[in-house]
């Protein structure tokens, strides 16, 4: 019940909503609201009362409180498990170090990560209260082939988040990082586990610098915030939420009929790489290309120089560029 109040207050944040119409839209009495809300005072909610006016909530500061979140995830799958730390390692390693016992769908989150991980054992700079830090375990009924598919879905619901809530150009580098003018807001980290045809785990990390005003001086020329970019601080809660609720949505569709036409019309639609020519890097080998799509199965289809299409399935792609990114 106090989840469901919350959910009201934070739909109206810093407008008053009405004794009369939480009553209303919970069924229980006006003391039943008020006894509530006196806990949920208790529990550290900055809620104002005003005689005839109501309950107003004001956001305490930006501080990811599972509370909080939890109550604007409330009867959602994704994240009904919801585990937020105040600093650990990563995310991921977390995930996957408890793989076991958490359940489907579980999110995990931290105000920093001191040892946050990139692909292939790079390091991602995770500043404390900065960013968003998560991981997002599951547990699909699908072909471990299949299970590489939801780094295409996560940087599709992390891209329309970024664009829905700023109104940023975010733009999808395959396939795994967001840009935003040229430079990286995002990378996503796809980890996984299983035998020849299950799937034990997949642990889906989302790093993304939100509100970042600096960073280190070896990525400084490749990243930026979307603080930066915006030009204004960005509610990290808000944002985590809307990441959730698409990619809920998203992957819910495609683990049940591995169908990824919606995905797959977001990543083309918003793609940072599709016209443009490539550094298509493997091991030591490097290659330019053209990209010429991305095809149904979320795959880059590229075009060498020669006329020959063939498919990228992974593998680090540079774009070339006057960053060199
Ligand atoms: P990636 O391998 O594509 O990118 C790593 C590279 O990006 C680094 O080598 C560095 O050049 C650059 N970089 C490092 N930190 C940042 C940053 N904050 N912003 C922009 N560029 C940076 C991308 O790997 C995948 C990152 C996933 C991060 C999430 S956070 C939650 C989860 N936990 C965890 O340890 N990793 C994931």
């Amino acid at each position: 019940m106090r989840n469901k109040i919350l959910e009201a207050l934070y739909a109206n944040k810093g407008n008053y909503v009405s004794g009369e119409i939480l009553k209303e839209k919970l069924g229980i009495s006006r003391t039943a609201v008020w006894k509530h809300i006196k806990i949920l005072q208790d529990q550290g909610y900055n809620i104002q009362t005003a005689p005839r006016k109501g309950y107003v909530l004001f956001e305490a500061d930006d501080k990811l409180l599972s509370k909080e979140i939890e109550s604007l995830l409330w009867g959602h799958t994704m994240g009904r498990e919801l585990i937020v730390f105040d600093s650990i390692d990563s995310t991921n390693t977390y995930g996957k170090n408890n793989a076991d016992h958490l359940m489907d769908g579980t999110i995990i989150l931290s105000e920093e990560q001191l040892a946050g991980r990139g692909r292939r054992g790079k390091d991602w700079s995770s500043p404390k209260g900065t960013g968003i830090w998560m991981s997002m375990v599951l547990k699909p009924d699908i072909p471990p082939t299949e299970g590489v598919k939801t780094t295409q879905i996560a940087a599709a619901a992390v891209c329309k988040a970024i664009r829905d809530l700023t109104g940023l150009d975010a733009l999808i580098k395959w396939p795994n990082d967001i840009v935003v003018n040229g430079r990286k807001v995002c990378g996503i980290l796809t980890e996984m586990a299983g035998q020849l045809n299950k799937i034990d785990y997949i642990v889906v990390g989302i790093g993304i610098n939100v509100n970042n005003t600096e960073f280190p001086e070896g990525i400084s020329a490749v990243a930026t915030s979307l603080q930066i970019e915006y030009g204004k601080k960005i509610d990290r809660k808000e944002l985590i939420v809307r990441i959730i609720k698409n990619f809920e949505a998203l992957y819910h569709s495609y683990i049940e009929n591995l169908n990824l036409t919606e995905v797959v019309a977001i990543v083309r639609d918003y793609s940072a790489v599709i016209g443009k020519e490539i550094k298509v890097i493997h091991g030591t080998s490097e290659r330019i290309v053209t990209v010429h799509d991305i095809d149904e199965e979320g795959f880059l289809i590229v075009e060498s120089g020669d006329g020959k299409r063939e498919v990228i399935f992974s593998g680090e792609v540079s774009i070339r560029g006057k960053n060199g990114y």
